[in-house]
């Protein structure tokens, strides 16, 4: 069958071949693919998925592909829980939610490392996904899903954080470094939203997305029901030159759970973002975790994002 593009969402078009990658790809064992960062190195596109092994602990694999939507795995991990301190103690439950960002001409990983400590966040480097370099752990526990900006501010280095707390649970923060190890002047930007889709949890998504308009990050949300939570994804746009000034959030969701793919698996009812790739022609290529067990990609035109954020927008804060 020819491959086209399938079940649109308003915003986002799914590809037909979806799901991308799964556990029957990869050439060990494992029991899922899914939350995969994926950047453009040398004219390929490489993905770095997150797998849980069959002891239920994450690992990093890595795939590649010419055209974004075919990949191929590689015959061995990518990232495996360090065997070195400071990083061994804190990566021993596994390594999850890779995000990458291109800046200075190295790559910046980050992920969260699991360990009877908690959930924090590593960052390690690469110049050509062959080597790796653990660099530091750049947060205390309780913290998941960080992405760093792929410009500097000020001098700057600035990110999303995810911290949690009791009092406000689940927000989005964000904090400065001038060298990516220490991190501070940190500050609340944006919370879930009482009764709305987000209403339980946020937090940042694909590394941000500069437009002539501002920063597009794609975030998640999380809604509470009887029969579990349900992730979806949704946008917010931060300013060019300050992005601790968010210019809107989009009221509605952009993509919320609906193939098979999506809504059965591992935790059924799941689309979690970890990457977007723009393209020359004003395209920029989604992908997501589904269900927490397999990779799928979809297509949006960058600029009605934009619109999305702008046309409809909802308090931040
Ligand atoms: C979050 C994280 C994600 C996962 C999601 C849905 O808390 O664990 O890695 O995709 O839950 O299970």
């Amino acid at each position: 069958m020819a491959e086209s593009f399938i079940k649109n969402s308003p915003l986002i078009t799914r590809y037909s071949g979806n799901p991308i990658l799964t556990k029957e790809d990869v050439p060990y064992p494992v029991a899922t693919v899914h939350n995969a960062a994926v950047v453009k190195h040398d004219k390929k596109y490489i993905m770095i998925f997150r797998a849980h092994l069959h002891n239920g602990r994450s690992i990093l694999g890595k795939a590649e592909s010419d055209d974004g939507f075919h990949f191929r795995a590689d015959k061995d991990p990518f990232m495996v829980p360090a065997r070195n301190e400071p990083f061994k103690e804190y990566e021993d439950f596994g390594v999850e939610d890779p995000r990458i960002v291109f800046l200075e001409g190295e790559y910046l990983i980050t992920y969260s490392a699991y360990s009877r400590h908690g959930v924090r966040i590593g960052l390690a480097k690469t110049r050509d996904f062959k080597t790796i370099e653990r660099y530091a752990l750049i947060t205390e526990a309780d913290y998941r899903n960080v992405v760093i900006f792929p410009e500097k501010f000020g001098g700057l280095y600035a990110r999303l954080d995810r911290p949690h707390s009791e009092i406000s649970p689940w927000s989005v923060w964000i904090s400065y470094s001038p060298d990516l190890k220490y991190w501070g002047d940190s500050k609340l930007i944006m919370k879930p939203l009482q009764y709305h889709w987000d209403e339980m949890k946020i937090g940042p998504g694909a590394p941000p997305i500069k437009t002539s308009r501002g920063w597009l990050n794609i975030y998640h949300g999380v809604f509470p029901t009887m029969d579990g939570s349900v992730y979806r994804l949704g946008l917010a746009l931060h300013d060019l030159h300050d992005p601790s000034k968010i210019i809107a959030v989009g009221d509605n969701w952009i993509l919320q759970p609906e193939e098979a793919c999506e809504r059965t698996g591992y935790v059924h009812n799941v689309v979690f973002s970890c990457a977007a790739i723009p393209e020359d022609d004003g395209s920029v290529k989604i992908y997501w975790g589904a269900a927490d067990t397999v990779m799928c990609v979809g297509t949006a035109n960058l600029e009605s994002l934009v619109e999305h954020c702008l046309n409809n927008p909802r308090q931040a804060l």
